[in-house]
């Protein structure tokens, strides 16, 4: 991209056919005959030169011959002069003349060391105010003079360069043809300073008269279109290609900084480029590094889930061992209720056990108390019978006791047949009771029974006693049995 556009930018510069007519033609000198006609004749308005005006030029010596004559490349002439003066600006290349107001001024000795065939810069002013007239060669002022102050130029001249006009507008000879060639003649309507002259005449390429523009009345780029006569041809002095080379320096060296300026773009471009890429790779870094977060998340998730999961089933377990405790403890309490219910049973049936056992101890005292009763009525039934049968009877009351043991210790034989008597004694007292009780023959006075309230009353003891004897026997078979005279508990 730069390339191109350099190339372009050269191709340009360097070729002048393409650049403007104007800009391009200002660089080129003009190269006059060695004849006669080889001369430019033309009107300038000469008006702003009329009371001051300096001429420079870039001037270079052709004639080897300047011995005749003088070669003249300047001349003004005016129809009529205030002085009387034909020529009121004149001037020569060898020094010889350097006329203003036709005033002789002869500056060859100053142009000795001019050879033919160079360049050189040459320069007259003249102030109108003051009179003064100075002539510099090569930036230096070499010779000034004091004219008649408050003159001033005739306008309506004929300016002529190449040659020396004898009259107005013409009378060229041979001897004053210049042959040479001129470069940058400019007329300004000042007298300018030896410091602006110094600075023209420094180089035949320098810009300076471009700076003094405006002060310029008669341009040289107009002397150029100025229609020419004889041979009078433009040359070129090179001032385009160092012009051009400079301009090309200029752009190089815009070009360089352009360069610069891009190589640092380039470097700031790589160094940014660096730092993306850095960036980005703490970017992806960063992206890795979320990502592992991320995954690190996930499977935290996961494991938190399943921690969920065990703490659930925990829980329900723990629920549910809760709800066996419950259970259990309901279940311990309704035991424990058993218990203390079995318990308060137990005591109760113990207290029960007591109570029949007290019961039944009463119960045995009271069958002792009636076995003895019966005994008693059995020895009353007996004294009465005996009474009945034997008036002379003696109740064995008072026997009794003393005699047990004698009774015991004769029962091996005894007993078998005294039962057997006994019992058919028993049956028959009982009949015989019946019928006496029937019969009302047992007289109360004697009979044993005289105690009782009457006979129907001791039978109904007797009666009473065995049914309460059969009840008891009946009431408390369920809890024991009576088996002679022991007592056997069940289901307590
Ligand atoms: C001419 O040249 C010589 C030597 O180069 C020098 O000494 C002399 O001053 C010069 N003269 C002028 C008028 O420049
Ligand atoms: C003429 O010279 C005088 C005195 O040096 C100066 O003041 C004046 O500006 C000059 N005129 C011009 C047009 O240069
Ligand atoms: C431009 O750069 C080149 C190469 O660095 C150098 O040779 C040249 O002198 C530079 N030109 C200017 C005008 O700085
Ligand atoms: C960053 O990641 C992207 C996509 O994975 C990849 O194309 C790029 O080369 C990575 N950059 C660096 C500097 O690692
Ligand atoms: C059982 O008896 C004990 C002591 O008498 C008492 O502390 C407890 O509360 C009772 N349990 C029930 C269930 O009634
Ligand atoms: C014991 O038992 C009897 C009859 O079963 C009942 O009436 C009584 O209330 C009971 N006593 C206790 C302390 O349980
Ligand atoms: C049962 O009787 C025994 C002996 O008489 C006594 O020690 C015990 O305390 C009694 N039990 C109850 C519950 O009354
Ligand atoms: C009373 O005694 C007599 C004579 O010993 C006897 O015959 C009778 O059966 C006895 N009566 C009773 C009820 O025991």
């Amino acid at each position: 991209m730069t390339k191109i556009s350099l190339t372009f930018l050269f191709t340009i510069l360097l070729n002048p056919t393409r650049s403007s007519d104007h800009d391009s033609r200002r660089y080129n000198a003009l190269k006059f005959g060695n004849r006669v006609p080889d001369h430019i004749i033309f009107k300038p308005n000469m008006e702003p030169l009329q009371n001051t005006f300096t001429v420079c030029s870039w001037v270079k010596s052709r004639r080897t011959d300047a011995t005749i004559g003088a070669p003249c490349w300047l001349s003004y002439a005016a129809p009529t002069s205030q002085t009387g003066a034909f020529n009121e600006i004149l001037v020569s290349d060898n020094g010889r003349y350097n006329f203003v107001f036709d005033k002789t001024w002869d500056l060859r000795s100053s142009f000795r060391n001019i050879t033919s065939g160079t360049w050189y810069h040459y320069c007259l002013s003249w102030n109108s105010t003051t009179g003064t007239q100075n002539v510099y060669l090569n930036g230096n002022l070499i010779r000034s003079r004091s004219l008649e102050p408050g003159l001033s130029l005739q306008t309506d001249g004929y300016l002529v360069l190449g040659n020396d006009q004898s009259s107005y507008g013409g009378g060229m000879e041979r001897h004053d043809v210049f042959g040479g060639e001129l470069y940058k003649l400019n007329f300004f309507s000042v007298e300018l300073r030896s410091l602006e002259v110094q600075e023209m005449s420094r180089s035949m390429c320098s810009e300076v008269e471009n700076t003094l523009d405006e002060l310029r009345s008669i341009r040289w780029e107009e002397i150029l279109s100025v229609p020419r006569t004889g041979q009078v041809s433009e040359i070129s002095t090179g001032c385009s290609c160092v012009k051009i080379e400079e301009m090309g320096r200029v752009v190089e060296g815009k070009l360089n900084s352009t360069l610069d300026l891009l190589e640092r773009s380039e470097e700031r471009s790589r160094s940014c480029q660096r730092e993306v890429a850095g960036k980005e790779e703490r970017m992806n870094k960063t992206l890795e590094e979320l990502g592992e977060v991320q995954r690190r998340g996930q499977v935290c998730e996961t494991e938190l889930a399943g921690r969920v999961d065990e703490i659930n089933a925990v829980r329900a377990e723990t629920e549910r061992l809760e709800e066996a405790i419950k259970i259990y403890q309901a279940d311990s309490d309704k035991k424990s209720e058993q218990l203390n219910k079995t318990r308060a049973d137990s005591a109760n049936k113990s207290q029960q056990l007591n109570a029949t056992r007290n019961k039944l101890q009463r119960l045995r005292e009271e069958n002792n108390e009636l076995r003895r009763e019966l005994d008693r009525t059995k020895k009353d039934n007996e004294s009465c019978w005996a009474e009945l049968v034997n008036p002379s009877y003696q109740p064995a009351e008072t026997l009794e006791t003393s005699k047990e043991e004698e009774v015991q210790t004769r029962s091996y034989y005894i007993l078998p047949i005294g039962w057997i008597l006994a019992g058919i004694f028993f049956v028959t007292t009982c009949l015989s009771l019946v019928s006496l009780f029937a019969k009302r023959k047992c007289s109360r006075t004697k009979c044993p029974c005289k105690n009782l309230e009457s006979k129907s009353g001791c039978k109904e003891e007797m009666m009473t006693m065995d049914s309460s004897k059969l009840m008891l026997k009946k009431d408390q078979s369920e809890y024991f049995d009576i088996k002679n005279d022991e007592i056997e508990l069940h289901d307590l």
